[in-house]
């Protein structure tokens, strides 16, 4: 019987380290950064977070459609070139996009999320919708 006890209690410690070894895992922990867009302006509740997977719960508190762009870039967020004949700023051109909401996923009043496994580095969130950009819609974000 002792022996039998002995053995459950192992089992429940090697489990419980399992579980605990999995739960410490950096990959496994989420970062949620809650991000309002208004007409015109775009305020995510952190400007740093780990690197890892970062959750990003957009909502649209405007009354005109918008989108969130996550853009890796070492370019400042008020820096990035701009298309004059598009009134878009060139994504492509600046950096590396990482993610995107679609502005159909966030009419007025509605929220859309996305997981991004995100690197560190120097980040821009932004809504490219004609015109947005230009109006403000653009913050600077880090991932350390
Ligand atoms: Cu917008």
């Amino acid at each position: 019987m002792v022996f039998v006890g002995t053995r459950r209690a192992f089992i429940a410690a090697t489990v419980s380290f399992v579980l605990l070894a999995c739960q410490r895992r950096p990959g496994e922990s989420v970062t949620t950064v809650n991000v309002e867009l208004g007409d015109y302006y775009i305020k995510p509740d952190k400007s740093e977070v780990p690197a890892g997977k970062v959750r990003f719960v957009a909502k649209n508190v405007g009354q005109l459609e918008h989108e969130l762009i996550v853009l890796k870039t070492e370019l400042a967020a008020d820096q990035l070139p701009y298309n004059e004949k598009e009134q878009t700023a060139e994504e492509e051109q600046a950096g590396q996009v990482l993610g995107e909401i679609e502005p159909d996923e966030l009419p007025p009043g509605k929220s859309a999320e996305m997981t991004l496994d995100l690197t560190a580095g120097h980040y821009v969130l932004l809504c490219n919708l004609p015109q947005h950009y230009k109006n403000g819609m653009y913050i600077d974000f880090r991932v350390r």
